[in-house]
């Protein structure tokens, strides 16, 4: 049974923890949508398909896919990812799906933000997004935890955090227009404290360059362990990416975590420049209430994108120039953890990457240990 609530975490003494922390397993969905994913979503369901995979190899997985989808999902998928018949408009599970927090006696419980495809109406990325923001409750029902119905937008890619009170958000995606233009910036701050249990909220400015989600902070920078960030970096000036990397650098550098402790800051190579081809932009339908994609667009393309699973890491590869510089990397600042990297330019091309398409459960009281630095 799931049932909803109507206090909120912090009032229950529940905590967001940090994806370090030991999880029970993840989820995503199944791509399906031919106005985002080339060619039918053929070649993006070998992608997602592979992310399922290598996940597996650490925790266990869910896919959740449509009716339509579910036979093929079931062949494409590996027999250890469990597939579950869910109905979605795209397939982004890192902000459909729930976040979970977790209280001291081994409780979970999950949060199921309000969801308009990252800015409704106004800039908002496809209409209708009705089947998207039930994902997180059907989530929570099968899993059998209780739910929080958060009062306003949000989206779990929005947000990261350190599971010790802090949580790493951007300006330009909590602070926008499109989510919640009926409250302000610190009415903002004091329900993602409400709904996640944090008590400092670090505000970075804007996400990475061209991002279609304005921005959100898990394509720009993460927690590797409390006190400890992964930015996303490039030393090239003539770059606009360069100017949001430094901003981004110098209010970590300013800011302290909840406990009062300074920020060790990881520079994460940035790979390309990238852009659409014209060959990858014609193989996308086009439909009306949905944002066109045209060759030549810079893709937001980031390692810091990459989803924590048990003991492992699992990385987009995006660029033969610079993928082998951002393992070693990511190798160095998890020494307990198997990185692996996974073909991912096509889940790029809809929008966002292995982070965006996962979300984890943590392990509350079915799990204890340590999920390996
Ligand atoms: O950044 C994410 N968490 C999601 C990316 C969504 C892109 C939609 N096309």
């Amino acid at each position: 049974m799931s049932i909803t609530l109507d206090s909120t975490p912090a009032a229950d003494g529940f905590r967001m923890p940090g994806e370090f922390e030991p999880h029970q397993g993840c989820w995503m969905l199944w791509p399906w949508r031919p106005d985002n994913w080339r060619d039918g979503a053929l070649p993006a369901q070998r992608a997602f398909a592979a992310v399922a995979e290598a996940i597996s190899r650490f925790e266990p997985v869910t896919v959740g896919a449509s009716g339509a989808q579910y036979e093929f999902a079931r062949g494409a998928l590996p027999p250890a990812v469990r597939v579950v018949e869910m109905s979605s408009d795209d397939a982004w599970m890192r902000d459909v799906g729930p976040t979970c927090v977790v209280d001291r006696a081994g409780g979970v419980r999950g949060v199921d933000w309000r969801f308009n495809a990252w800015g409704g109406l106004r800039g908002g990325l496809y209409f209708p997004w009705d089947q998207d923001d039930l994902v997180a409750r059907k989530v929570l029902e099968i899993e059998r935890l209780d739910r929080y119905r958060a009062p306003f937008v949000n989206e779990g890619g929005a947000i990261h955090s350190d599971g010790e009170g802090t949580l790493l958000v951007t300006e330009q995606c909590l602070l926008n227009r499109n989510r919640n233009p009926q409250i302000t910036g610190a009415q903002i701050e004091a329900l993602l404290k409400a709904y996640t249990g944090a008590t400092e909220v670090v505000w970075l400015g804007d996400g990475v360059f061209n991002d279609e989600t304005d921005g959100h902070v898990d394509n720009l920078a993460c927690f590797v362990a409390p006190g400890e960030v992964a930015l996303l970096w490039t030393d090239d000036e003539r770059d606009p990416q360069h100017v949001i990397c430094l901003d981004a650098w110098e209010r970590l550098h300013d800011a302290r975590d909840a406990r009062g402790r300074r920020f060790k800051v990881h520079r994460i190579p940035m790979p390309g420049p990238l852009y659409m081809t014209r060959a990858e932009a014609a193989g996308l339908q086009t439909r009306a209430g949905a944002k066109p994609r045209h060759a030549r667009e810079r893709l937001a393309a980031s390692y810091v994108n990459f989803y924590l699973a048990n003991g492992g890491v699992v990385v987009p590869l995006l660029d033969p120039r610079t993928d082998a510089a951002a393992l070693a990397k990511l190798r160095r600042l998890f020494p307990g953890r198997k990185v692996v990297g996974v073909p991912a330019r096509e889940i790029l091309l809809g929008g966002g990457n292995i982070h965006c398409i996962t979300q984890q459960v943590p392990a509350g009281a079915r799990g204890r240990g340590r999920a390996g630095r």
